[in-house]
């Protein structure tokens, strides 16, 4: 297939911290299927701006950057069929970010949901948090993406940046495509282990809430079995009554293939202690290659895709943007 019949695949991880299941079932996993078929051209992205939106250290911060990318390459990420890039790198991302803040109402920002949240989780509040969804937006119309695989949480997100598209087509000229989310039906939302209520993230303070993808198989298994649930045996899938059951059927059904369904009846009796048992398995068995290839990784060789990565985004990020900078009558002289 030729560059342009393929679909523009885009989508970024913050690094925040420890990678985790969640973003690897509502994710990650659709981003390595993506770059396996033929039919996308896909550009995946280490979102380190918005990580600076809530409080870090910067030497922690440095370290993370390189971390995160490096599992995205132990999670199955090919530099030779995939873009993978540092934001920080393209100076093209802040630079629409600007342009479609100017056509971002602030009715809409305050509508966000997100940065709500992270306030009242106690993050100080600071423009750059209001202003998350306006990057996030010229992140994935940057290189005029058509698709974007994401986990649930960002769906709200992704209208924003829908809308903002039409926003500046019908202002100043199609230039760009208006993009779809991609979002797993199963696991799009994976719950936290200590709050099945709220999803598993890693800004919580609690390590018991999230698998981290690094996660020896004994740590999984401690942390699966001390998941909250509740006090009547049976598991079933009912995500108002059982929300912490729910989460771990949901868990082990994208992990292994097979149905909520089936997984209730084969598990409906029998206690919760075998199901857990069951379920880390599964967990254990889906991480134990990105474990192995994680070990092989060398800091120096991911540092160098990352430059080769920053080297062509840019280009290639240069050529759509100037097509934005002509539209809105910043074009050169
Ligand atoms: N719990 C989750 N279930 C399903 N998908 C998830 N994603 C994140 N958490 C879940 C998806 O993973 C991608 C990367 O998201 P991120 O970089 O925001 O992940 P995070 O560091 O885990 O996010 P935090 O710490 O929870 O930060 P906030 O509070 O900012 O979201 C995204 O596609 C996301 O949907």
């Amino acid at each position: 297939m030729t560059e342009q019949a393929k679909k523009t695949v885009f989508s970024g991880v913050q690094p925040s911290g420890a990678m985790h299941l969640g973003g690897y079932l509502g994710a990650f996993r659709n981003w390595v299927a993506l770059q396996d078929d033929d039919a996308y051209d896909v550009i995946y992205c280490v979102v380190d701006l918005h990580a600076m939106t809530v409080p870090y250290d910067p030497a922690e911060f440095h370290r993370l950057r390189l971390e995160t990318a490096k599992v995205l390459l132990a999670i199955g990420i090919d530099p030779d069929r995939s873009l993978l890039y540092m934001q920080s790198q393209v100076p093209q991302h802040a630079e629409l970010a600007w342009i479609l803040g100017t056509l971002t109402p602030t009715g809409v920002l305050n509508r966000m949901t997100q940065h709500k949240d992270k306030l009242e989780k106690g993050v100080p509040a600071n423009l750059g948090l209001y202003s998350y969804p306006v990057l996030m937006a010229a992140d994935i119309l940057l290189y005029g993406a058509d698709l974007v695989p994401v986990g649930e949480d960002q769906k709200q997100h992704l209208e924003m940046a829908r809308d903002l598209a039409e926003r500046f087509n019908n202002r100043f000229a199609e230039v760009f495509p208006v993009p779809e989310p991609l979002i797993p039906k199963t696991a799009a939302r994976v719950m936290s282990l200590v709050d099945p209520t709220s999803k598993m993230s890693s800004s919580d303070a609690n390590p018991k809430n999230r698998i981290n993808l690094d996660d020896s198989p004994d740590v999984i298994r401690k942390k699966v079995k001390s998941a909250v649930t509740d006090s009547d045996p049976t598991v079933r899938y009912d995500t108002a009554e059982k929300p912490g059951i729910s989460n771990l059927l949901e868990i082990m059904s994208s992990t292994t293939g097979r149905s909520i369904d089936d997984l209730a009846a084969e598990y409906a009796t029998g206690g919760y202690g075998r199901f857990k048992e069951a379920v880390a398995e599964a967990i254990i068995a889906e991480l134990a290659p990105i474990r192995a290839s994680l070990q092989n990784l060398d800091d120096a060789e991911v540092a160098r895709i990352l430059q080769k990565g920053a080297l062509d985004a840019r280009t290639r990020a240069e050529r759509h943007q100037q097509k934005v900078r002509d539209a809105v009558g910043l074009g050169r002289f």
